[in-house]
């Protein structure tokens, strides 16, 4: 393997030798070609050649004639040249032209472009403009139509209104309520009773006779010193003689009754009877104050009496005085419904003297004729109920200097002769000025009335006989004491 390695080498190596050897071969002959191909160059011991000397002008020649063949062709080149010329002076002059002529249609372009997308504008602003106009028409109109519709269902509502008061006020006029007679059914079948049994037995006017008098009369809810006075008024005229028997002892009566609730005022003049006028050239709002003790029947008293004056042609407000119980301004409110009269409320637990400031100003401002002041009959803080009514006067007669014109207190007649004791201590905190008796009808102690005139000589403006608005009647001595003792 070796011996056949070292003999391939040799080999390879002569072939290698002999290739070099045959490339030197062929460099020499190209080398030596190329030599042959270059230009002689003057060997350097040969003299420069002299630098070519001026040519002289050639001598003048007769000039020869051109062939007028080409003559023509070179006139004719010459004017096809002038031709193209001629035709490129007027392309261009053209082009020149179509330039300015393609500036003017490109600008007239933009101008109608610029002059369309304006026209555009001004329809899109016409078209909004339209729509805008359009709009605003069917908004007039509509507004149109729902203040039509609105003008339609207030008069509509104001209709009803004015029918449902119409209704109303018939309705109360109507709401017959009870007779003065038959509110006092119950008193006449009381002590009332007991005086006709008295009298209907013929018997002599002895001393036993007038004890049994006596008896009745202070069982009759007129209080001790009414009763000693009507009886004093009998042993009066027994004296005199004017009393033959027991059958005039009822006439007496009467008639004593009778004078004692006039309080000195003759048949037919003012002093009792409903709400006094305002004497003249007192300037309105009449300003009641209505007081109390709680449950007396003051809320009552001022609907049915607000309802009454309405009736008679009044302009009536309610003032919501009584804000200590809950509920009382909502009474309230029922009744200046009912009656179709304003009213005046504060919030529960407010400032009375408030509320019945507005209502008097309201009032004035809007030339209403009564003002009817609701009062708590009952307070819950510790507060006296005295000093509390004497302030709301203060409030009263500083909004309206003068007022209250009235002050009415409310007596409930099933107190009986309790009424007495507490009417006089109203009278001496505020000077009450009239007073109403009221649920006369559910009671047999209708006689305290007569009390309470003969000891505080107070006029009875009404009574009340039940809960209707017919049912608070204007109070008349005469007919009162002919529907006690008939
Ligand atoms: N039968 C009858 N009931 C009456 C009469 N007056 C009032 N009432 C009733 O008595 C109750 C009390 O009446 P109100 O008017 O609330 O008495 P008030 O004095 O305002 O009571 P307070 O606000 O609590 O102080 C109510 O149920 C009335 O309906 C009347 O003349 N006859
Ligand atoms: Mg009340």
């Amino acid at each position: 393997m070796p011996a056949f390695a070292l003999a391939l080498d040799t080999q390879t190596i002569a072939i290698a030798v002999a290739l070099l050897i045959a490339a030197a071969l062929l460099v020499a002959l190209l080398a030596r070609a190329g030599v042959g191909r270059r230009a002689p160059r003057p060997p350097s011991e040969l003299p420069l050649p002299k630098p070519a000397e001026r040519p002289q002008p050639p001598p003048p020649v007769a000039p020869a004639a051109l062939p007028p063949e080409r003559l023509a062709r070179e006139q004719r080149a010459g004017e096809q040249l002038q031709s193209a010329q001629d035709a490129l002076a007027a392309a261009e002059a053209r082009l020149s032209r179509d330039a300015a002529a393609r500036a003017e249609v490109d600008r007239r372009r933009r101008e109608v472009s610029d002059a369309q997308r304006k026209l555009e504008y001004e329809r899109r602003k016409i078209a909004e403009a339209e729509e805008k106009a359009r709009r605003e028409a069917e908004t007039a109109a509509r507004a149109k139509a729902e203040a039509e519709a609105r003008a339609a269902e207030e008069a509509r509502l104001a209709a009803e209104r004015a029918a449902q008061e119409e209704a109303r006020r018939k309705l109360a006029e109507a709401e017959a309520g009870r007779t003065l007679a038959e509110g006092l059914a119950k008193t006449r079948g009381g002590f009332m009773a007991r005086i006709n049994a008295f009298v209907g037995a013929a018997k002599e006017l002895d001393d036993a006779t007038l004890a049994e008098l006596e008896e009745i009369l202070f069982s009759a809810d007129v209080g001790v010193r009414t009763a000693t006075r009507l009886l004093d008024s009998v042993r009066e005229r027994l004296k005199r003689r004017e009393l033959s028997d027991v059958s005039r002892v009822k006439a007496a009566l009467r008639e004593e009754v009778e004078r004692i609730l006039s309080l000195g005022v003759a048949p037919g003049e003012s002093g009792h009877g409903g709400l006094p006028d305002l004497p003249p050239g007192t300037p309105p709002p009449q300003v009641v104050m209505v007081v109390g003790v709680n449950g007396t029947g003051k809320t009552t008293t001022i609907g049915k009496l607000a309802a009454r004056l309405e009736q008679a042609g009044k302009s009536v407000i309610l003032g919501a005085g009584d804000t200590f119980r809950a509920a009382a301004g909502e009474q309230l409110d029922v009744w200046a419904d009912r009656a179709g009269v304003p009213i005046v409320r504060g919030k529960d637990g407010s400032d009375p003297g408030a509320v019945l400031f507005d209502a008097v100003t309201r009032a004035k401002a809007e030339g209403i004729q009564v003002v009817l002041c609701d009062t708590a009959g009952r307070l819950h803080t510790k507060a006296n109920l005295m000093e509390e009514l004497k302030r709301l006067k203060r409030t009263l007669e500083k909004a309206h200097p003068g007022s209250p014109h009235e002050i009415l207190l409310v007596v409930d007649a099933t107190t009986g002769q309790n009424a007495i004791a507490q009417a006089r201590q109203f009278h001496e905190a505020l000077g009450v000025t009239g007073f109403v008796l009221a649920k006369l009808d559910g009671t047999a102690k209708g006689g305290v009335i007569i009390g309470i005139c003969d000891e505080l000589k107070i006029p009875v403006r009404y009574v009340g006989v039940g809960e209707k608005v017919a049912d608070l009647k204007p109070f008349d001595p005469h007919e009162f004491v002919e529907a006690l003792f008939s």
